[in-house]
C-alpha cells in the first residue's frame, strides 16, 4: 500500500527552502494519497533546544503546516515525540545499522563541525531516528529537498539489511520475503536546493546567522522586499535560455524560486524574463513572494493565537499515527524474537 511520509525539526523559522523544497508538494500529495506529516521534536534536541522555546516552536511549524494547506481531516499531522514506537523502533535500527554508514553521513559532519567529539550521541544516530520514523509507518514516498537525499539513501540501506538479517522470522511470521518497503525519495521540482540569498553556494538554512540569507514563512511584505532587493546577483541580465544561467549559481537561485513560486519552470520565467536586468526581475519576484507568503504569514498569526486548537489537532494526529506504529512494532517484535503479551 502506497503511503507518503516527511517531517520537519522545529529548530528555528521555517524558510522559503522548505516550503519549496517540501512543503508545497506535501500539499499536493495530500490529495491523492494517505500521507502523515510529522514535526520532529525529537531530532530537533539533537542539537540544544531551550525547552520554552522548542514549545513554541513546535506549535509555530504545525500552524506552518496548516496555514500552507495541510489539512488535518485529509492527512496525519503531529509531533513526533507523542509516538514512543519512533524511538523503539530506532533503537532497533541502531542495532541493524553499522558505524561505518553514519560516519559517512555529511549532514553529522556539516552539524558537528571541528569538535566532533563534543556532538551529541542523538546527532550522530539521527539518520537511524530518521528511518525509524519513516518506516515505523512502511511509507513508500518521501518528499524532501535534495540535502536528504543521502538520509533517505541509508532508509533503504536499513529496511534491506533488516529484510535480510531477519529474511526467515519475516517469513515464519506470515509477512513474506520482505517487512519494509524500500521508501522512494521524491526530490521534485525546481527548487529542490534553494541556495542563500548572500551566498550562491551555500544552501538556504535555518542556521545561518544572517537573517538576509533567506526568507522566512513569517516574514512581512516590506522585510521580504528588503531581502530579495539586497540578494546577491551578477551584473549580467538575465538569459533567455535555462543553458546561460550555468555558472551564474545566484541568478539560478532566483529564477527557480520564480519558478517554484508561479508553478511553472525556469525555461518559463526566462521566456518572459530573458533579458531584463536584475532590477526588474527581482521587482516581479518580490510581487510572486508576497502573493504567496503573506496569506500562510497572515493564518499562521491568526492560528498561534490559539495554542489549545493547535494541541488538540497534535493530539487528534498522534493517536492516529499510533494506531499504524503499534502494529509495525508488535510485528517487528515478533520478528526480532522479543517476548510480549498478546
Ligand atoms: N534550502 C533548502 N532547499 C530545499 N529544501 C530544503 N529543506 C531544508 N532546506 C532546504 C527541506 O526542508 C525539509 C525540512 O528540513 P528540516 O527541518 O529537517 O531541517 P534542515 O534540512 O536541517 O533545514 P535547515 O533549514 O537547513 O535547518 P538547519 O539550518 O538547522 O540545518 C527537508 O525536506 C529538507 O530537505
Amino acid at each position: 500500500k502506497e503511503l507518503v511520509f516527511s517531517g520537519m525539526q522545529p529548530t528555528g523559522n521555517l524558510h522559503l527552502g522548505n516550503y519549496l523544497g517540501a512543503m508545497i508538494r506535501w500539499i499536493e500529495l495530500q490529495k491523492t494519497m494517505e500521507c502523515i506529516y510529522c514535526v520532529v521534536d525529537m531530532h530537533a534536541i539533537t542539537v540544544w533546544q531551550d525547552p520554552a522555546d522548542l514549545k513554541r516552536q513546535i506549535r509555530e511549524v504545525t500552524a506552518a503546516y496548516l496555514a500552507a494547506g495541510l489539512d488535518p481531516k485529509k492527512s496525519i499531522i503531529f509531533n513526533q515525540s507523542q509516538v514512543h514506537q519512533h524511538a523503539e523502533l530506532a533503537w532497533i535500527f541502531n542495532c541493524v545499522a553499522r558505524i561505518g554508514w553514519m560516519n559517512r553521513m555529511t549532514q553529522f559532519k556539516e552539524k558537528a563541525g571541528k569538535d566532533r567529539e563534543n556532538a551529541s550521541l542523538g546527532l550522530y544516530a539521527y539518520p537511524s531516528l530518521m528511518a525509524a520514523d519513516i518506516l515505523v509507518y512502511r511509507a513508500t514516498h518521501v518528499p524532501v529537498g535534495e540535502d536528504q537525499k543521502q538520509h533517505l539513501e541509508l532508509t533503504r540501506d536499513v529496511a534491506q539489511k533488516f529484510n535480510n538479517d531477519y529474511a526467515a522470522s519475516i517469513a515464519e511470521n506470515g509477512y513474506g520475503d520482505a517487512f519494509f518497503p524500500l521508501t522512494e525519495p521524491m526530490i521534485q521540482g525546481p527548487a529542490t536546493r534553494v541556495m542563500s540569498l548572500r551566498d550562491g553556494s551555500k544552501k538556504m538554512s535555518k542556521s545561518d546567522p544572517s537573517d538576509y540569507s533567506r526568507i522566512n514563512l513569517t516574514d512581512d511584505a516590506d522585510t521580504i522586499a528588503q531581502k530579495v532587493r539586497k540578494a546577491k546577483t551578477d551584473p549580467e541580465p538575465l538569459p533567455s535560455e535555462a543553458e546561460g544561467l550555468k555558472g551564474r549559481p545566484e541568478a539560478e537561485n532566483l529564477v527557480a524560486i520564480y519558478a517554484a513560486l508561479t508553478g511553472t519552470t525556469p525555461e518559463d520565467v526566462l521566456r518572459d524574463h530573458g533579458g531584463s536586468q536584475f532590477s526588474g526581475f527581482k521587482a516581479a519576484l518580490v510581487d510572486v513572494a508576497v502573493t504567496k507568503l503573506a496569506p500562510i504569514a497572515g493564518e499562521m498569526r491568526r492560528l498561534m493565537a490559539d495554542p489549545g486548537h493547535i494541541d488538540a489537532i497534535l493530539v487528534d494526529g498522534s493517536d492516529r499515527a499510533r494506531v499504524i506504529a503499534a502494529q509495525t512494532m508488535d510485528a517487528v517484535k515478533d520478528i526480532v524474537g522479543f517476548v510480549r503479551a498478546r
